[in-house]
């Protein structure tokens, strides 16, 4: 409390009144103040547990890197179990029509089985035509379903549960046509396909439904209860994109060595901590992942760590919640999820109308982290400052800030394929 200043401690004190008196809004009201900022300092990316120094390439790989990773399941996300025996995919259409003769539309089946149990998600993927050899490949994590992305019927619907969505005439937590093609502004996908990317999907309720059911549902029905550092729901979908990513190093059109993993906001707090843990995964994009993604959680701007846990309790492990209040003990922040990445190439995005992920939060994850790529030789984002809006940064960390709300747009989509031309091709 000392660091605070008057005015959020007087907003700290109302709101602290109003939680005594309405016992269900007991979190303080959001800072979106920079003059509001608590002083922090980070964790050095480069000094051990014990203090000791990181002096090369060789002490991150073999020694600071694991301990960060361990670190981050612990305290934060929580270990996942590794790859099933049971697993098994199915090609179960492959069409070579599709999106009017341009692209071929394949799906897969894969089944999680274990013991009894056999959940299954089907992972989409179009690969453009007429490439020389396989082609490298953007994996993402949706939310709706992939019949979202795009109005081409044949695309399967969606038979996990869904969140209900007027707009889109779901109800009953059941996805049918009305909502084909719904997310279409999020997935570029004739563009991807034309700069010589194939696109691959999966609907993130495949993997986990995102609702705290005591973890009864999803492929966390498979494995006994988790205990306080075992995973919560992110780790679980990243989990699932990296069974996509054993079913694509099977897969003879795509070139799984050059495979980069995005998502957005939630999926892209996910697809940050599978591209950490899997080093598979060649590039990492993040599209406005905020709170426990990109964005420093001691700056306590917009979301804050302690607002997360309250509101997604299955989100991350148990653990994380001893530092809802304290977090500056927590042994991490988010520049070293990105520093985990290192030193393959990662892409952060914010946006302008996107405060509660902390914008700035997310560009200064990506600069802290640079003292771990120049242990490799390679440059982070370059500058030193926020870049204005639209302006793309960057050498092996990239970022932008967009101009516009919370989203996933074309502008984004550009940037994307201009850094993977620049680093996978
Ligand atoms: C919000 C949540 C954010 C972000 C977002 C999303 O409600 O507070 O952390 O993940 O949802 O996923 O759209």
């Amino acid at each position: 409390m000392t660091n605070l200043r008057p005015t959020r401690r007087l907003s700290l004190a109302i709101a602290t009144l109003i939680g005594f008196t309405m016992s269900d809004s007991p979190l303080p009201a959001a800072n979106y103040d920079e003059a509001e900022v608590p002083r922090y300092e980070l964790p050095d990316p480069l000094t051990m547990q014990n203090g000791t120094r990181v002096k090369s390439a060789k002490d991150w790989v073999e020694k600071r890197r694991p301990e960060v990773l361990e670190l981050f399941r612990k305290h934060v996300y929580g270990r996942s179990p590794e790859r099933p025996s049971g697993l098994k995919f199915k090609v179960i259409q492959n069409d070579t029509t599709a999106l009017g003769g341009q692209a071929v539309r394949r799906e897969v089946l894969i089944t999680f089985a274990r013991n009894e149990a056999t959940p299954e998600a089907t992972l989409l993927i179009y690969l453009p035509k007429d490439t020389d050899g396989p082609v490298p490949a953007f994996l993402t994590i949706n939310f709706v379903g992939n019949h979202t992305l795009h109005t081409d019927p044949g695309i399967s619907i969606s038979r996990s549960w869904v969140r209900n969505n007027k707009d889109w005439g779901i109800d009953n937590n059941r996805a049918d046509e009305r909502s084909r093609g719904s997310r279409r502004s999020r997935w570029a996908v004739e563009k991807i396909l034309k700069r010589g990317y194939a696109l691959a999907t999966i609907y993130y309720g495949d993997i986990d439904p995102d609702y705290d059911d005591g973890f009864a549902n999803g492929i966390h029905r498979l494995y006994p209860k988790p205990k306080p550092d075992e995973w919560g729901s992110i780790s679980a979908w990243a989990w699932g994109m990296s069974r996509c990513l054993d079913y694509l190093e099977t897969d003879r059109d795509i070139n799984a060595k050059k495979v980069a993993v995005m998502g957005h906001s939630r999926l892209g707090k996910t697809s940050l901590w599978a591209g950490a843990q899997d080093e598979r995964f060649a590039m990492v994009i993040s599209n406005d992942s905020g709170c426990g993604g990109a964005a420093l959680s001691r700056r306590e701007f917009g979301e804050t760590v302690k607002r997360i846990n309250t509101s997604f309790p299955h989100w991350f492990c148990d653990n994380f919640t001893q530092y809802n209040d304290r977090i500056n003990d927590l042994p991490v922040d988010q520049h070293l999820l990105i520093a985990l990445v290192a030193p393959r190439p990662v892409y952060i995005a914010s946006a302008t109308g996107d405060p509660w992920a902390d914008p700035k939060g997310e560009f200064l994850s990506g600069y802290h982290a640079a003292p771990v790529y120049e242990l490799f030789g390679l440059k982070g984002v370059g500058v030193a400052k926020q870049p204005k809006a639209d302006h793309p940064v960057g050498h092996h960390i990239g970022y932008h800030l967009r101009t516009g709300k919370h989203d996933v747009t074309d502008f984004d989509w550009e940037q994307y394929l201009n850094f993977a031309d620049r680093h996978l091709k």
